[in-house]
């Protein structure tokens, strides 16, 4: 695959590391009565980035869902280079959907003036997740080659393939409060921890460490593609802080939740962690552990198909003049994670994660909407078994235009949930992971930093994204995968995207 080196006077590569410098352009701006005063800034940086891919092993919490075994068999088959049949014909083992290993970056113009694109994975020296090791806890003790077959997500002919390389992984018991997911869950829940909430805790960190030894990986990612819990409640003494979480687990609190707890064990064995279920795992508490300990987080809730279009297609309408008044989003769907949404106090999580997704965008036009309008938005799902993993989702989308008009857009998305999410997981990986490895310097500090604990650069992953405190929400698609591609590029000295393609415009 193709990648680049950037040959300039501001980026150094030596053995260990790619050294950067790079102005960083913005404006800062006041408010003047009607008038806002822009004053244009740039800051120095540095940017240094660790050459050497480290070997990374994964550990999915929810490991034999639908998710957890999809995503196993598409390394895997990536791996062997799997090819097999269908009706349709022959198919091969892809990365489809996953913006680092099936999207490009433009790096430049050629001297025929045409423009050269490279795989994302090019612009940095990034983990190929065919080398990726995995791992996991799940409630459900099945093998990974039934749980595969229990999902019924991929063509039999490649399953057939498969089998004899998943039927010896088996994932590890996991911690089960049922009050957190559906009731409809408990049939499956035949591989769970006994004991207190501490031993819990230490039982996790004891499998992470043991995973990393006996796979002989340099590092561990965990991410979290289990069941949607409910919300916790957040209460003053009990987990708004650290001091107060760690005394509430101790304490045996039935109001800390099992994600909470892979959260906790997981910062403390200094592991990123990633929340792909809309829950709010990350409870102040767990913030402020992370941030102590320095250990990335991200979430929440892969973004994967109907959410995705959402914040393409209201920030077309806002950012083209036209007032979205109305969103109606209807799905039903009859995999696992159907099931378990159908009961209200799931649904609700996810309700609230795919509800918030278009906030920045409308709060971003004063002349279509007043302050704290928003259009009507609608959320509905329903469990429909006979559909399997192949979700439908149905939108309805009313706006005003010009002089009184209407203009009403209907979408149907036949979605193939878990081939939509899996790509995600290999994203959030694979970027969380770059992001162990990059540093920076701002002009006037002695010292490299890291970016916050918050990673919100995976944002375009996630439907409600964790951001640190008292910064922007973006859910804007595209501004979302700006960020990813121009960071990447700061790392190599390369400027942002800017399409002004300025040198097609002379005489
Ligand atoms: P699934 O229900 O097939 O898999 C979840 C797995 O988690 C099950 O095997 C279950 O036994 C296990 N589990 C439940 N509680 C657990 C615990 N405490 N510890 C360990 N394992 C536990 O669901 P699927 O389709 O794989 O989705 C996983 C999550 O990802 C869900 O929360 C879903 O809402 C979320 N998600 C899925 C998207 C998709 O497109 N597939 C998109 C966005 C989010
Ligand atoms: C019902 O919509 C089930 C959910 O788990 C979704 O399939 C999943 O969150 C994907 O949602 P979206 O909106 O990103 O397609």
């Amino acid at each position: 695959m193709d990648s680049v080196v950037v040959d300039s006077p501001n980026v150094k590569y030596t053995e260990k590391f790619i050294e950067a410098e790079y102005e960083y352009t913005n404006s800062k701006v006041r408010r003047e009565n009607v008038r806002i005063i822009a004053q244009p800034t740039t800051t120095h940086y540095t940017f240094r980035t660790e050459r050497r891919v480290p070997k990374l092993g994964v550990m999915l919490v929810g490991w034999g869902g639908n998710n957890g075994t999809t995503v196993t068999a598409a390394i895997l088959a990536n791996k062997l280079g799997l090819k097999w049949m269908t009706k349709e014909g022959e198919r091969k083992a892809n990365y489809f959907g996953s913006i680092t290993q099936a999207s490009t970056v433009c790096v430049g113009n050629n001297e025929f003036g045409e423009e050269e694109y490279i795989p994302m994975s090019g612009l940095l020296p990034l983990v190929n997740p065919n080398d990726i090791v995995l791992d996991g806890w799940d409630i459900s003790g099945l093998n990974l080659a039934d749980s595969m077959s229990r999902a019924k997500v991929l063509d039999y002919n490649l399953q057939e393939q498969l089998q004899p390389h998943l039927k010896d992984l088996k994932p590890r018991p996991s911690i089960y409060f049922p009050d957190f997911i559906a009731a409809n869950q408990s049939d499956r829940a035949d591989n769970v921890l006994e004991g207190t909430k501490s031993q819990m805790v230490d039982q996790i960190r004891k499998d992470i460490r043991d995973f990393k030894e006996s796979s002989g990986v340099d590092k561990v990612i965990i991410l979290w593609t289990a069941n949607t819990e409910r919300f916790s409640n957040v209460i003053t003494g009990l987990n708004d802080t650290w001091d107060h979480l760690s005394n509430a687990i101790r304490a045996e609190e039935s109001e800390i939740s099992p994600s909470t707890l892979f959260a906790v064990a997981s910062i403390l064995e200094g592991v990123t962690y990633i929340n792909g279920s809309p829950q709010n795992t990350f409870v102040p508490g767990v913030l402020e552990l992370a941030e102590k300990r320095k250990v990335f987080i991200a979430g929440d809730d892969f973004k994967s198909g109907q959410t995705k279009i959402k914040s393409v297609l209201v920030d077309f309408l806002v950012s083209a003049g036209i007032k979205p008044v109305s969103i109606v989003s209807y799905n039903h769907l009859g995999n696992n994670d159907g099931k378990n949404l159908s009961a209200p106090q799931t649904f609700r999580s996810k309700e609230i994660s795919k509800s918030n997704v278009v906030d920045d965008m409308v709060a971003s036009n004063k002349i279509l909407f007043e302050k704290d309008e928003k259009p009507d938005h609608c959320v509905v799902i329903k469990y429909v078994p006979y559909v399997g993993d192949s979700k439908r989702a149905m939108d309805e989308y009313t706006s005003e235009i010009m002089m009184g008009g209407t203009n009403t857009i209907v979408l149907h998305n036949t979605c193939e949930d878990s081939l939509l999410a899996s790509p995600l997981i290999i994203d959030l990986i694979v970027l969380a992971e770059i992001c162990e490895r990059i540093q920076f310097k701002v002009e006037g500090d002695e010292d490299f930093q890291r970016f916050n604990s918050v990673l919100s650069i995976l944002s375009f992953l996630c439907k409600a994204p964790l951001v640190p405190r008292g910064t922007p929400v973006v859910n804007a698609l595209f501004r979302q995968r700006a960020c990813i591609e121009n960071v990447l590029r700061a790392c190599i000295g390369l400027a942002p995207v800017n399409h002004m393609m300025l040198e097609h415009k002379h005489e």
